[in-house]
């Protein structure tokens, strides 16, 4: 067997409507980190896709008038564009339909039912159809679902149950003994209290729901969607046969689905016995205009729109540069506007197209062939450091210490004045530009993960010495 890949998943998605901004956040951030892991030589395997049963689907499918298996098919290319258009270099993409990965959800199921985990019973409760969960009274709004703002229904079914309560303390000390690390800390102790105030059994069947997995044994309830996609990050072994991804090492996905991936899923793994994720981490929500953006309420961003005004480069930074990972924070298309010029064209775009175009019209001599930095440069942001900040999932803080970097190198160039030195002080001259060029190149190889397509245009400009605006300006 060769050596351990490192694994990166986000959820999969539903595939009741197109892809939306909060989606692409998620998938981003997982692309930036992969290809950071593959710069330090890892070999990764990143993971993304949708989910494509449950109610939800099933609802928006009939209502486009076509079967759920069909409608799906009619948006999968829309997630592979989208990803597509903004960058995204994953593995594999992920289909709940796969008919591989339908059969290991069977069998799970069976092996659990075998191992005593599973027990059928009576329940009535509120249920959720856009959040394809059982609500509880205290979760409501209003008579409302949080998330949603729509009322959920009174739903009594007889299910299965898998026995989520006897994990309790299984769960307490995998998270204690940090086997199992759920980030951010505060999510971690939002976790450990909600295990820790009582885990109640959880329904893992739907006896309306027909757009489903049929269940093992009982052919009149379908497997819990939920149930389902989790397993999809397990069946991908075998579905795009690869044999040295487990487990995995970092799953992303933001809060709104923690409880699932931060109790469900490693009570699910424990009972059968299969090694716990490394590494979960529930970023924050984007909300637009202040509220939650959401298909079910319909204010959502498109992300192939934005790419379109502003290419995917300025896209994926404006998202991981607007606020902490981790935390919540408002976006719109002023916001990422903001960024494009005043970050992004009039800081770096600008240092390097003045430096270059200074460099030529002096004609001084840059030595290109430095491989290693300068003290004075690389302690701006020595790679160890830069290192700590993308593992511990601080996108903002980087971007905006690449930011100051580009900021102090044009400070460079204004204190120094090398049109002046270019009358009296070629020495000098010579030695600020290197300088600043230094900067430049430190600039590229830091922004690589996050701007893939602009980190290549710069290094070509770098070597070509042929300057060209990286950030044009954007037709309003
Ligand atoms: O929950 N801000 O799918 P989903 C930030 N199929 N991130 C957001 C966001 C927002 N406003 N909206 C969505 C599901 N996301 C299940 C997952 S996994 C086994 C099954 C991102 O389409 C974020 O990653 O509702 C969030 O967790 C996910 O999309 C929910 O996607």
């Amino acid at each position: 067997m060769s050596q351990k890949k490192l694994y990166i998943t986000t959820p999969i998605y539903y595939i009741n409507d197109v892809p939306h901004i909060g989606h692409a956040y998620t998938t981003v951030a997982a692309d930036v980190l992969s290809r950071y892991y593959k710069s330090q030589g890892e070999d990764v395997f990143f993971l993304t896709g949708v989910d494509e049963h449950g109610s939800k689907i099933a609802e928006a499918a009939k209502k486009a008038g076509k079967k759920p298996k069909e409608f799906a098919d009619s948006l999968v290319p829309r997630f592979q564009q989208a990803w597509k258009n903004l960058n995204i270099d994953y593995s594999e993409f992920f289909r709940t339909t796969n008919p591989e990965h339908e059969k290991i959800v069977k069998d799970t199921i069976s092996k659990l039912k075998d191992l005593g985990f599973i027990e059928k019973r009576k329940y009535t409760g509120l249920y959720c159809i856009a959040c394809e969960k059982f609500l509880l009274p205290d979760e409501l709004v209003d008579g409302c679902c949080p998330d949603h703002g729509t009322k959920p229904t009174e739903h009594s079914e007889e299910n299965y149950f898998f026995l989520l309560s006897k994990f309790s303390d299984k769960l307490l000390s995998a998270i204690e003994a940090g086997n199992y690390q759920i980030l951010p800390e505060s999510r971690k102790n939002e976790v450990v209290g909600k295990i820790k105030a009582g885990l109640d059994d959880v329904s893992i069947s739907r006896q309306k729901v027909e757009w489903g997995i049929p269940f093992p044994g009982d052919e009149t309830q379908t497997i819990y969607v939920w149930i389902d996609a989790l397993i999809n990050y397990w069946s991908a072994q075998e579905v795009f046969n690869q044999d040295n991804i487990w487990p995995p090492d970092i799953q992303l996905m933001a809060k709104d689905i923690l409880w699932f991936h931060a109790i469900i899923w490693p009570a699910l793994l424990m009972a059968l016995s299969l090694p716990l994720p490394k590494k979960i981490f529930a970023h924050g929500f984007f909300t637009f205009g202040g509220q939650k953006m959401s298909k079910t309420r319909g204010n959502v961003l498109d992300p192939n729109v934005l790419v379109e005004k502003f290419g995917a480069d300025a896209v994926r930074y404006s998202l991981l540069r607007e606020f902490p990972f981790g935390e919540d924070g408002d976006i719109s298309e002023e916001k990422i506007a903001g960024r494009y010029q005043n970050e992004l064209a009039n800081n770096i775009g600008n240092l390097l197209n003045r430096t270059i175009s200074m460099i030529n019209k002096y004609q001084v001599k840059i030595d290109q062939s430095r491989k290693e930095y300068s003290d004075e440069t690389i302690s701006r942001y020595p790679i160890a450091e830069f290192s700590k900040d993308i593992e511990n999932f601080q996108f903002d803080k980087i971007l905006q210490k690449i930011l100051f970097i580009a900021e102090f190198a044009n400070r460079i160039i204004e204190e120094n004045k090398p049109w002046e030195l270019a009358k009296n002080n070629k020495e000098k001259l010579e030695e600020v530009l290197q300088s600043v060029y230094e900067f430049l190149k430190l600039i590229n190889e830091r922004i690589s993960p996050f701007m893939p397509v602009t980190a290549k245009k710069m290094k070509k400009q770098l070597e070509t010495l042929e300057p060209e605006p990286l950030f044009p300006r954007i037709e309003k």
